[in-house]
């Protein structure tokens, strides 16, 4: 029997609409949820892609676009439901913005808001600064980063960064509502989005040092067991800073600043004196600082090469936000030191251009941002503009190269693939809607998020709660031990990994294409867990598909 795979949420009515069926014919209609044909089309033959394994037709039908909820099919087989709309993605933000309220760390949850995924207070405990004798230190809150109970300053700042370059580059992010306690601040509340983040930003400014330099971390010495959050009680340790930490918290906390001046003033400044006093630091220790785990110890490690493209950013953010020439100095001298870098190096943990990197550790594309956002139009200005349209183009003329219209190679299919996926729809929103236009870099945004949502062949919607099959088995603890059937919805999976790093993950058939490199089980860590920063990704991407509307 064959498949038919498709976005399960829907498409709104303007935008590219394709199902990929994974077996030959010549037509296909659309149905009506009363299976009355509303549209009758023909296949076309794509053939077989390295990507996906399959041989595939696809069924094109972008110029239906009556608003209802439908299905696909082409002989007797049926895809899942889905819906045209102009609202179709309105319940998909909400959920993926309320993760972060699910993820609190601390005394932060209500019953109220979090229902029954409520848990009591957790990681209460002050935490030892490790191989220090000194003072326990309060560094409660924030969000727990992923499965694991772990803190870790670089992930938290990156997974801040990507939803306020959002807010920054797409403001209609700033009226989705997702059932939060309000915060109030000098102008009534703050949006709910602002009012989540500065959970965040709150507990990053306790891992800044007397000194200005940043703890790389806060967790306990190993991993925990799958116990609810409020059972592990292991002694917190504080763990080294590093340059990594200090140069992006320099860099989110002005990035902020930017934004919370226009709501709390004072706060806002208490942002800047952060970033600042990191900068500072940064500036008096120019020797990288990078971050190993201590022996024994096997939480997160979020090691990088490098730290010349935290430094690049912290530079551009405090750019952007003072216009200081010193700030400018340092953009273009760390510029210089990466992409030399960048030229030498044997173990890139990147493709593509180094200064549109969005990642957790090659953060330079982040900087960029910065650089656009300041939109000088100096030189600099416009090698920047220039690294984001070559690699658009590279990326909508990957897209061209499977039936799934998907901007991916083979090797981009590593550990939290999605994001990687993510971190190209970023670029192509960028682009497409900051930069230069183009229909193929929308088609391209278009059918990546179709693929996120189940156009893929593993016929799964990566995203908890949005799609007929959408995944239901995160590697996270509270699912794992908590009784309730479902995880809460928008969640985004790691997804496909064909390095297959864990020991259930080795279930999967020898030499199955990259797409299919996954299992929806509790166990896969590699494949199958969550992070904030494979959410944030996404809040940028449909923040800039709220302004296509
Ligand atoms: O960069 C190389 C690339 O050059 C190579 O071709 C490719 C082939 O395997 O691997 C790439 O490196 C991978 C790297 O991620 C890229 O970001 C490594 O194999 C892979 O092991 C590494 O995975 C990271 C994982 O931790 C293990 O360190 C994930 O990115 C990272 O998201 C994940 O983070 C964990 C935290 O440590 C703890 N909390 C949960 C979180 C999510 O799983
Ligand atoms: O649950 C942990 C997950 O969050 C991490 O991404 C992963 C890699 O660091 O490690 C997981 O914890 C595992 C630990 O490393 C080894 N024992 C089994 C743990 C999960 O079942
Ligand atoms: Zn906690």
């Amino acid at each position: 029997m064959g498949r038919i795979f498709m976005n399960q949420v829907g498409f709104t009515p303007d935008s590219s609409k394709k199902a990929v069926l994974d077996f030959g014919g010549s037509e296909f209609n659309i149905k009506d949820l009363n299976d009355k044909i509303v549209y009758e089309g023909k296949l076309s033959h794509f053939g077989t892609d390295e990507i996906s394994g399959e041989d595939v037709s696809v069924a094109d039908f972008s110029d239906f676009k009556e608003k209802g909820k439908y299905y696909v099919t082409s002989g007797d087989v049926r895809s899942t439901s889905f819906e045209i709309g102009e609202d179709v993605y309105d319940g998909l933000m909400k959920d993926i913005c309320k993760c972060f309220y699910f993820l609190r760390c601390g005394d932060a949850l209500s019953k109220e808001y979090a229902g029954q995924y409520y848990h009591e207070p957790c990681h209460m405990s002050k935490a030892t600064v490790y191989g220090e004798d000194t003072e326990p230190v309060d560094v409660t809150g924030g969000w727990h980063d992923a499965g694991d109970y772990g803190r870790y300053s670089t992930a938290g700042a990156v997974a801040v960064a990507h939803i306020l370059y959002g807010v920054r580059f797409f403001e209609d992010i700033l009226k989705v509502e997702f059932n939060i306690p309000k915060v109030k601040c000098d102008k009534g509340n703050l949006p709910d989005i602002l009012a989540e983040v500065k959970v965040e930003l709150d507990f990053l400014k306790k891992m800044q040092r007397e000194n200005g330099s940043v703890w790389h971390k806060v967790t306990t010495f190993c991993h925990a067991p799958f116990v609810m959050p409020e059972e592990d009680k292991e002694e917190l340790f504080l763990f080294p800073v590093s340059s990594l930490a200090t140069a992006d918290i320099a860099a989110v906390f002005a990035l902020a600043y930017s934004i919370y001046k226009d709501y709390d003033k004072a706060y806002a400044d208490s942002l800047l004196e952060v970033s600042k006093k990191a900068y500072k630091w940064l500036k008096e220790n120019p020797d990288e600082l990078l971050f190993f785990n201590a022996e024994g110890s096997n939480t997160g490690q979020y090691d990088e090469a490098e730290d010349i493209s935290n430094r690049f950013w912290a530079a551009a953010s405090l750019y952007e936000v003072t216009g200081d020439k010193e700030y400018y100095e340092d953009i273009k001298y760390q510029k210089d030191r990466l992409l030399s870098f960048d030229k030498n190096a044997t173990k890139k943990g990147y493709q593509g251009n180094v200064l549109t990197c969005l990642g957790w550790a090659e953060v330079a594309g982040l900087g960029s941002m910065s650089i656009l956002l300041k939109n000088d139009g100096d030189d600099l200005n416009k090698e920047i503009k220039k690294a984001f349209t070559g690699e658009a183009d590279r990326l909508s003329s990957n897209a061209k190269k499977n039936g799934f219209g998907l901007c991916m190679e083979a090797k981009d299919f590593i550990w939290g693939s999605n994001m990687e996926l993510l971190k190209y729809l970023m670029i192509l929103t960028i682009t497409d809607k900051k930069i230069e236009g183009k229909p193929e870099y929308k088609d391209a945004i278009t059918s990546g998020l179709d693929y996120l949502l189940g156009c893929n062949s593993m016929d799964v919607s990566y995203v908890t709660g949005n799609g007929e099959k959408a995944f239901k088995n995160p590697h996270l603890r509270p699912t794992a031990v908590d009784d309730i059937e479902e995880p809460w919805p928008g969640l985004v999976s790691g997804g496909p990994n064909v390095g297959l790093q864990d020991e259930r993950a080795k279930e999967v058939p020898a030499g199955s294409a990259p797409m299919k490199c996954y299992l929806d089980h509790i166990d896969c860590y590699s494949l199958n867990e969550i992070t904030i920063y494979w959410n944030s990704p996404l809040v940028f991407v449909m923040a800039g598909m709220m302004s296509y509307r």
